[in-house]
């Protein structure tokens, strides 16, 4: 087996639209571990580092002004091979085109530009991963 961790953001819109629990339970449903898991309203210089790799483009200021507006779930997710599997299980980045059975596929809602109004962040390796999870549950 492959056991790993990976860090699961539930964004501001999931919170908002009271979707924490349904995202949850795929999680669980899917055989992951829920290891440990907060709420917060995420600071910007945390969200700066988390969001490290993307400064500098376009669609890095309005992202990371998202993802301060409101609190967001952090949690630390276990299981075989769950950095990719979450991240199957969430769909690609932009919930139009995510296929139908992910998290953002069957969530999301087609808010126009605003594509970072995707419902969760997931780990993208294991560097990521280690990374991510010193940041959210130093
Ligand atoms: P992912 O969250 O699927 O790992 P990413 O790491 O490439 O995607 O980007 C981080 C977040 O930034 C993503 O969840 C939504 C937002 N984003 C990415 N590409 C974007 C774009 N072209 N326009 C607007 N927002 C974007
Ligand atoms: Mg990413």
């Amino acid at each position: 087996s492959d056991l790993e961790e990976t860090l699961v953001l539930v964004k501001p819109d999931g919170v908002a639209r009271q979707l924490t629990g349904e995202i949850l339970r795929r999680i669980e449903a899917k055989g992951y571990e829920i290891v440990d898991l907060k709420m917060l309203t995420a600071p910007r210089d945390l969200l700066d580092a988390h969001y490290e790799e993307h400064q500098g483009k376009p669609f890095f200021e309005p992202l990371v002004e998202f993802m301060q507006s409101g609190p967001v779930v952090a949690v630390r997710v276990g299981g075989n091979a769950v950095i990719q599997g979450f991240r199957s299980l969430a769909g690609t980045t932009d919930p139009t085109t995510a296929a139908p059975g992910t998290i953002r596929g069957d969530l999301g809602r087609d808010w126009g530009l605003k594509v970072q109004q995707n419902l969760v962040h997931g780990s993208d390796s294991p560097e990521s991963a280690a990374r991510e999870l010193a940041l959210w549950f130093a």
